[in-house]
C-alpha cells in the first residue's frame, strides 16, 4: 500500500521542521541580505481547561498560510505562539480542584501546546511566552512603573463595578448591562479605593490615529464610540445668595437662553453645600437610595425619571435668569462635570423631568413644523428668544455662544470624551502582583526596577474573600512587609493587575523574548514593528484592543517603541458553529446519538425526534468539536484545509464532517498525481520536460498561481483559493502528462495550506531543500487572460452568425447569448425552435421547423 499516508507524514515532517529550526528568525542584520520583515500575528489563546477548540485552528490557519506565503515570497517572517494565562478561570479551577493556579496553568498550557504542535504552525518556538512566568511579568511590571512615573497610575476612591460572585471589581470595559460580559454575573456598584490608569488621557490620540490603520471599519466605529467625543462648552452657574458656583457640560451651548433649570448628579459634592434646610432630609434620602442603584439602572433603564428639589437657585449667566437647582439619578457624576443645564424645550429627557416637575418649558430653537407640545424640538435650525444670537443658524451660533463665554469669563470651549480611566487592580490572586509599596504615613513607594520581578508569592488559600480584601492580604509578613534601607517600613501593595496587563504589550516580547535587560531592544522592536496582520476575534475591539494601544502609545512618548500604533493590519475571523441536537423537553444529544431518516432526525433506536439546529459550539450543547480527534481521522493538513474552506475568513459557519470527507478526497487526488499507488514509485503521468506542457494545463497553472496568490493576500477568501487548487487539481487529473516543474508549481500554492503532504511530495519529486524554503512562484499575465473565441451559431446546420465570446463561456450563456443575436432572432421569427445543442467554446446549433 503506497497510499497517502498522513499519520507518519505528519509526524516525519514535524519532526524535520523542529530538528532543523525551519521557522526560527533572527533580526540579526548580517542574515537578513536586505530581505523585507513580515510580522504575522495571532491574538494569543487564553490556555482553558477545555483545550483547544476547532476554532482556534481555523485563525491560527489563516495567519499560517500568510506567514508561510510570505517566506517563500523572500520575507523574514516572525510567526510566534504564546500563553496568556493569567487570570479568573485559572484560579476558578484552582479554588474548585484543590490544585495550585500555577500547577493548573502548566497543565493546560501543556496539553495547548502538545494540540497547537500536531497542527504543524510555521512557529519561532524560541520566542514561546507565557505571561505567568516571572521573566515575563518582571517586565511587565516595569511597565507599569513606567506608566507610574508618568503620573498615568494612580490610586483612587473610585465607584467601582463590584462583582460579588468573583469577589472582584471589574473594568467598565468588562461589564455590560450590570453583567460581567464573560460569566454574567451581576455587578454592583461600590465606593473603592482601587489602581486607575488614565488612559483618558489619550482619548484624542487613540481617536485620532484609527483613521490610519487597515482595520475592519466596524471595529474601528466600535473604539470611536466607546471613546465617545463630543465637543460643547462648560458653563459655570452662580448660585444665588452664596459664592458657591458649580460648571456644566453642554454640546448645546447655543440653548443657553433656554435653560429653566439645573440638575446636580447625586453624588456631586456641591449639592450637600447649598441643599436648604428644610429639604436636607428628603435629599439625603434621595442620594442615598441613589447608591444603591447601578450606573446602568440610571442610564439606559431609566423609563422612570425621579429627582428632588434643593431649595437652592442658580443664576443662568447669559441673563441672569434665576433657576432652581435639581438633583436627580438621571445626571451621572462619572460624566463630565457630574451637572447639567435643564433644556426641556430641546431635550428629550429634560422635557420628560420638567413634564413631570412641572418646570418651565421654553423655546428657542426654531425651523422645523412639529409643535413643541408633541416631541422634545431637538432639530432646529435658528435660534429664537436668544437675545445676541437671535436669528442666527445654530452651528454659527453655537461658535458665537462659546466665544461669549471665554470673553466674559463665564465658561469655555470643551471637548468631552466618554472614555473613563481604566479600572486596574483586582482583588485575586492569579495575577501580576503590583511593584509597589505602601509605608506607613501613607506614602506610595514603586519598587526600584532593579528588585523586579516581585514575585507572586505561595498562599495556602487563594480564594477571593467578599468584603473585597485581596487574597495577598494574606501572604506571609515576609513577603508582605518591607523595610526599605533608610529603615522605613512599609507594606505591600495586594492587589493584582488584570488579566489584560499581559496582553498589553506581548507582541512586543516576541521580538526579542529572551533579553534579561530590558523587556526588548531598541533594535529588535524597530527592526520587526508594527504588526503586519493581526487576526482575532472582534470581542476584542473595546478591552484588549483600546488596552494595548494606549499602553503602545505610553511607551512611544516614553520613547520605548518606533511606532505609533501596534497593529497596522486588522482581520477579524468569523466564529465556528456546530449542529446540535435537541428533543421537545429541551435535552441535547451528541451527534453520535442521533441518526437521520429521511429528512428528520432521530435519537438513535428509538422514535424520539430532535430537532437540528447551528449554534455556538460548548460543552451544554454537546456539540463541541475537539481538533485532537480531527487530527487523528483525518491528519492536520485536513483539518486546516477544511477550516479554511468552510467559507470566507470573515464569515461563521458551521463546522460539517461532511466537509472534512471532501477536503480529505481533495489531498488524496493530489497524491494520486504524484505517486503511483501500486508501486509508490513516481506517477508514469510525470513528465521531465522544461518548457513543455499541455497548453490548457499551462494556463490552468498560471491562473491558478494568480488566483491563489490574490486569494491568500485579501485574507477573507482563502476558501477561494483552495477552489482555485481543486479545478487545477481536476484539470491536472485529465491532462494526458504531467510535466514535473508544473505540478512543482502547484505544489508551493497547496504547502501554505496543506504543508506536511506538500513537503512529501516535494521530496518524492526529487528536491532535497524543504519546499517551506522554496521561492513562491511567478505568473504570466498573459496566460492569465481568458481567451476569446468566435463561435458560430448554425441552423438546421447552416452557419448564420458569430459569437465573440469568452473560451470559457458556458452552456446556458451561450443559449441566452444564441437567442438574443439580432440576426438569428429574425431569421427564427415566428418559428419553433425544437432542438438547441450548445458545445461550449465551439458552436450553437438550432433546429427550427
Ligand atoms: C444642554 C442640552 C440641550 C443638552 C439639548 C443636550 C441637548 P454627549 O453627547 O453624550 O456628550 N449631560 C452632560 N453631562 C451629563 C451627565 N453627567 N449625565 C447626564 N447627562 C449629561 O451628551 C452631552 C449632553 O448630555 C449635554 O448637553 C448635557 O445635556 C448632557 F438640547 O446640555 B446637554
Amino acid at each position: 500500500e503506497h497510499s497517502y499516508n498522513f499519520k507518519s507524514i505528519e509526524q516525519k515532517w514535524q519532526a524535520i521542521w523542529e530538528e532543523r529550526k525551519t521557522f526560527w528568525v533572527t533580526e540579526n542584520p548580517e542574515n537578513l541580505k536586505g530581505k523585507p520583515k513580515y510580522f504575522a500575528l495571532d491574538m494569543f489563546p487564553y490556555p482553558s481547561g477545555a483545550g483547544l477548540h476547532v476554532g482556534h485552528p481555523k485563525s491560527y490557519t489563516a495567519t499560517d498560510v500568510i506567514a508561510r506565503m510570505r517566506r517563500m515570497q523572500g520575507y523574514n517572517v516572525l510567526h510566534c505562539m504564546g500563553w496568556d494565562a493569567f487570570g479568573l478561570p485559572a484560579e476558578r479551577a484552582a479554588v474548585r480542584e484543590n490544585i495550585h493556579p500555577a500547577v493548573i496553568t502548566k497543565r493546560n498550557i501543556d496539553n495547548f501546546k502538545h494540540q497547537v504542535k500536531r497542527l504543524g504552525f510555521a512557529y519561532d518556538w524560541g520566542r514561546e511566552i507565557n505571561t505567568t512566568s516571572p521573566d515575563y511579568y518582571k517586565w511587565t511590571q516595569w511597565i507599569f512603573l513606567k506608566l507610574y512615573e508618568k503620573n498615568l497610575a494612580y490610586v483612587a476612591d473610585v465607584p467601582v463595578n463590584w462583582c460579588p460572585a468573583l469577589g472582584t471589581v471589574l473594568a467598565n470595559e468588562e461589564v455590560k448591562d450590570g453583567k460581567y460580559i464573560e460569566t454574567g454575573d451581576a455587578v454592583e456598584r461600590q465606593l473603592m479605593r482601587q489602581w486607575m490608569l488614565k488612559i483618558s488621557v489619550y482619548a484624542e490620540k487613540l481617536l485620532r490615529d484609527l483613521d490610519e490603520l487597515d482595520w475592519p471599519e466596524s471595529l474601528k466605529e466600535m473604539q470611536r464610540n466607546w471613546i465617545g467625543k463630543s465637543s460643547g462648552a462648560e458653563v459655570d452657574f452662580a448660585v444665588e445668595n452664596t459664592d458657591i458656583s458649580f460648571t456644566v457640560f453642554t454640546t448645546r451651548p447655543e440653548t443657553l437662553f433656554g435653560v429653566t433649570y439645573c440638575v446636580l448628579a447625586p453624588e456631586n459634592p456641591v449639592v450637600e453645600k447649598i441643599v436648604v434646610y428644610e429639604r436636607k432630609a428628603l435629599v439625603q434620602a434621595y442620594v442615598e437610595s441613589a447608591k444603591n442603584k447601578t450606573e446602568l439602572a440610571q442610564t439606559e433603564l431609566a423609563i422612570v425619571l425621579t429627582g428632588v428639589f434643593t431649595g437652592a437657585y442658580a443664576v443662568n449667566p447669559c441673563n441672569n435668569q434665576v433657576i432652581p437647582i435639581w438633583v436627580a439619578d438621571y445626571v451621572l457624576m462619572s460624566y463630565a462635570t457630574g451637572a447639567i443645564m435643564g433644556v426641556p424645550g430641546h431635550d428629550e429627557r429634560d422635557r420628560e423631568f420638567a413634564t413631570k416637575y412641572n418646570l418651565p418649558i421654553v423655546e428657542v430653537v426654531s425651523g422645523s413644523k412639529e409643535p413643541i407640545e408633541e416631541a422634545a424640538y431637538t432639530r432646529g435650525i435658528f435660534c429664537i428668544n436668544s437675545d445676541f444670537i437671535n436669528g442666527m443658524e445654530i452651528n454659527a451660533a453655537k461658535e458665537k455662544m462659546i466665544e461669549w463665554l471665554e470673553q466674559t469669563g463665564k465658561g469655555r470651549l470643551k471637548v468631552q470624551y466618554n472614555l473613563r480611566d481604566w479600572l486596574f487592580s483586582r482583588q485575586r490572586y492569579w495575577g501580576e502582583p503590583f511593584p509597589i509599596v505602601h509605608l506607613e504615613d501613607g506614602t506610595i513607594m514603586p519598587v526600584p526596577c532593579d528588585q523586579l520581578p516581585v514575585k507572586l508569592p505561595q498562599i495556602d488559600e487563594y480564594k477571593p474573600t467578599s468584603d473585597g480584601k485581596p487574597p495577598l492580604a494574606r501572604a506571609e509578613d515576609e513577603w508582605l512587609m518591607v523595610t526599605l534601607p533608610s529603615g522605613r517600613c512599609g507594606i505591600r501593595e495586594t492587589n493584582t493587575m488584570p488579566q489584560w496587563a499581559g496582553s498589553c504589550w506581548y507582541y512586543l516580547r516576541y521580538t526579542d523574548p529572551k533579553n534579561n535587560e530590558r523587556p526588548w531592544s531598541l533594535e529588535a522592536e524597530s527592526y520587526w514593528m508594527p504588526v503586519d496582520l493581526y487576526i482575532g476575534g472582534a470581542e476584542h475591539a473595546v478591552l484588549h484592543l483600546l488596552y494595548a494601544r494606549f499602553w503602545h502609545k505610553v511607551l512611544y512618548d516614553c520613547g520605548l517603541v518606533s511606532t505609533k500604533e501596534p497593529f497596522q493590519r486588522l482581520f477579524n475571523q468569523g466564529m465556528v458553529l456546530a449542529y446540535s441536537y435537541r428533543d421537545d423537553s429541551g435535552k441535547y444529544y451528541y451527534p453520535t446519538e442521533v441518526e437521520e431518516q429521511g429528512e428528520e432526525w432521530f435519537v438513535k433506536n428509538g422514535e424520539r425526534p430532535v430537532q437540528t439546529q447551528i449554534e455556538k459550539m460548548s460543552k451544554s450543547r454537546l456539540n463541541v468539536v475537539n481538533p485532537d480527534e480531527i487530527v487523528d481521522e483525518y491528519g492536520a493538513d485536513v483539518m486546516r484545509v477544511y477550516g479554511l474552506f468552510m467559507g470566507s475568513l470573515s464569515a461563521s459557519g458551521p463546522w460539517q464532517k461532511s466537509g472534512l470527507d471532501g477536503i480529505s478526497r481533495f489531498l488524496k487526488r493530489v497524491w494520486r498525481l504524484i505517486v503511483d499507488e501500486a508501486t509508490g514509485k513516481n506517477s508514469r503521468k510525470l513528465v521531465d520536460a522544461p518548457g513543455y506542457t499541455e497548453a490548457d494545463l499551462q494556463k490552468k497553472l498560471h491562473k491558478t498561481i494568480k488566483g491563489v496568490t490574490e486569494d491568500i493576500e485579501s485574507i477573507d477568501k482563502m476558501n477561494t483559493a483552495i477552489s482555485k487548487m481543486m479545478e487545477f487539481v481536476n484539470v491536472a487529473t485529465n491532462a494526458k502528462t504531467l510535466p514535473i516543474n508544473t505540478i512543482k508549481n502547484f505544489l508551493k500554492l497547496l504547502a501554505p495550506f496543506a504543508p506536511h503532504i506538500s513537503e512529501e511530495l516535494w521530496m518524492r519529486l526529487g528536491e532535497s531543500s524543504l519546499i517551506a524554503d522554496a521561492s513562491w512562484p511567478g505568473y504570466n499575465e498573459s496566460l492569465c487572460v481568458d481567451e476569446v473565441v468566435n463561435i458560430a451559431i448554425q441552423i438546421n446546420g447552416k452557419v448564420r452568425s458569430l459569437l465573440r465570446v469568452n473560451a470559457e463561456t458556458k452552456k446556458e450563456e451561450l443559449e441566452i447569448l444564441t437567442l438574443n443575436d439580432e440576426k438569428i432572432k429574425k431569421l427564427i421569427n415566428g418559428k419553433t425552435i425544437t432542438k438547441v445543442i450548445v458545445v461550449p467554446g465551439k458552436i450553437v446549433n438550432l433546429v427550427v421547423q
